[in-house]
């Protein structure tokens, strides 16, 4: 059928956007995410810059992309401001030599602050579609992101209408969006199956200015096989919860799951698959990644609520070879309810997210290396950590070849507080840190995480501090930082006793 929209090439799609104007984008990672008229844009960016004259953007997304939308866009300088997740090399280098402005904002948070206004006006939303109809009911991609909020605030629309994704994904979302306070009321959410919203995202038709037809898979890269490392982390974070569930501390049909986004991610998901103490569970969580997909198939997860299907291509072409079988075990959901404070906390969730540092005693850095440069962002990590009811943080032990160890005496740029972080895994153990006292953390963080090479490091650190509730020494806290930037190597740390 056709539809009362012009049909727009990528060039002239872009050629609509103006210098200074704020661009709401589609998707959640590279899943969703718009691939044809960002590249243009970007093109149009360097033209006018070669002509002498300015052109950067806002941009705001639900989290990542790919590499046509932020990978373009910073590599034509033309992204003034971004938020809220990023994990584009050339954007992240944009980032931290202050060229682009960044605001890290809480997933769930980044609709709510769009809504209040705090970010200005979007101009554009410009959104990925599976379908579209004549009177402006949109089906979304493989990811939801914030795009719902972006429809319904932006002046104008454009859409990329993408082949590649059956019509029939019609279904999967669940798209809800609630009121703003004080007029909030609960999200009726009850339990990881639920359905509250909408299938389609419904426009003003008014508003969609053209559309784009594209036939192009998402850019996520696939995943690493899991390797030795990998493989004993996640062994260790299943075999943790098997023997919650035997100690008759988490109930009997298990709680929901939430599992970040990477290698340790997937890794962690396969590994449950295979603990025989583990039964089958559902998952609640923002990335639905590969091997969710795989669980999914052989009945270990029954449900899987996220927030976008960031898949291998492979993957991908299983789940729309399959549409029906996945129809009833899969929901997709914007941002600010898949990572919900409110919900997680209602639905006991155990997250598991990785970290780039924790220090002794659980505080953790997510974000930020030698507490400078960032990485990514926070993501969702605060808003599953903070209202889990088991949040686990992995990590390896060491980083770059053993001169960094990630278990330090106090990070260097703080995310998540021990208040929030319960329980620890790296590939040498579990440190549970529920009911401990800080001296008992450094203990159980030295003997069952920290490299062996870096255990005797830092009992001599905390050896140091007889006082106080926390062995924490201000004036020796950053060496093991400094020791690395200065030195090259974490080991080479001194620790003054003055
Ligand atoms: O660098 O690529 O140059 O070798 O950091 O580290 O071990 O490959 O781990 O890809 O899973 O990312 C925390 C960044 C981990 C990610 C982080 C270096 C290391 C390597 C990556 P190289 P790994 P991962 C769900 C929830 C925040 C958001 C979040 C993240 C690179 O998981 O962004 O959780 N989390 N969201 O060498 C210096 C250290 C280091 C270090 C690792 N201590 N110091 N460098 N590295 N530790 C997702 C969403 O919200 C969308």
């Amino acid at each position: 059928m056709s539809l009362p929209f012009p049909v727009l090439t990528a060039d002239q799609a872009a050629a609509f956007v103006n210098h200074g104007d704020t661009i709401g984008f589609s998707g959640f990672t590279p899943a969703g995410a718009c691939k044809v008229i960002p590249k243009s844009i970007a093109a149009r960016a360097k033209a006018e810059h070669a002509a002498g004259r300015p052109f950067r953007l806002g941009v705001i997304t639900g989290a990542s992309t790919g590499k046509s939308l932020d990978g373009a866009l910073a590599e034509a300088d033309a992204v003034a401001w971004r938020t809220p997740y990023q994990s584009d090399p050339t954007l992240r280098k944009a980032i931290n030599e202050g060229r682009t402005k960044f605001f890290d904002l809480h997933l769930s948070a980044l609709q709510p602050t769009v809504r209040s206004g705090v970010l200005g006006k979007v101009n554009w939303a410009i959104i990925e579609a599976a379908k579209v109809t004549a009177d402006g009911e949109i089906t979304l991609g493989t990811g939801v992101g914030a795009a719902n909020t972006f429809l319904r605030m932006a002046d104008n629309v454009l859409i990329e209408l993408n082949a590649y994704l059956p019509e029939a994904l019609t279904g999967f979302h669940d798209i809800y969006e609630p009121l703003d306070p004080p007029k909030r009321r609960e999200i009726p959410i009850y339990s990881v199956k639920d359905r509250i919203g909408t299938a389609t995202v419904k426009v003003d038709p008014k508003k969609i200015v053209g559309i784009v037809h594209t036939n192009v898979a998402d850019e996520t890269g696939g995943f690493d096989e899991p390797d030795e490392i990998t493989n004993r982390i996640g062994a260790n974070v299943a075999e943790f919860l098997a023997s919650e569930l035997r100690s008759g501390r988490m109930p009997d049909g298990f709680l929901p799951l939430q599992s970040g986004v990477g290698n340790i991610a997937n890794a962690v998901i396969g590994a449950l698959g295979e603990n025989p103490g583990i039964p089958p569970f559902q998952m609640y969580t923002e990335v639905i990644q590969d091997a969710v997909i795989n669980l999914v198939k052989s009945g270990k997860c029954t449900f899987a609520s996220g927030c976008s299907l960031t898949l291998s291509k492979d993957k991908v072409d299983e789940v729309i070879k399959d549409l029906e079988y996945f129809r009833t075990r899969i929901v997709l959901r914007p941002q600010e309810i898949s990572n919900s404070p409110e919900l997680v906390r209602r639905l006991g969730l155990i997250t598991v997210n990785t970290a780039i540092e924790v220090d002794l005693f659980g505080n953790v850095n997510s974000t930020h290396v030698m507490g400078r440069d960032l990485m990514n962002a926070i993501g969702g990590s605060g808003d599953f950590t903070r209202n889990a009811q088991i949040s686990i943080f992995t990590c390896p032990s060491v980083a770059k070849g053993g001169a960094i160890s990630t278990i330090v005496p106090l990070v260097a740029h703080m995310d998540h507080s021990e208040h929030s972080v319960q329980v620890v895994v790296t590939e040498h153990g579990v440190a549970d840190l529920r009911g401990k006292t800080p001296h008992e953390r450094a203990e159980l963080m030295i003997n069952n995480c920290v490299s062996p090479e870096y255990r005797d490091i830092l009992r001599n650190y905390v050896q140091l501090s007889k006082k106080g509730h926390v062995p924490q020494t201000l004036h020796n806290a950053f060496n093991m930082h400094l020791a690395f930037l200065e030195k090259g190597d974490m080991r080479k740390v001194e620790w003054t006793t003055s």
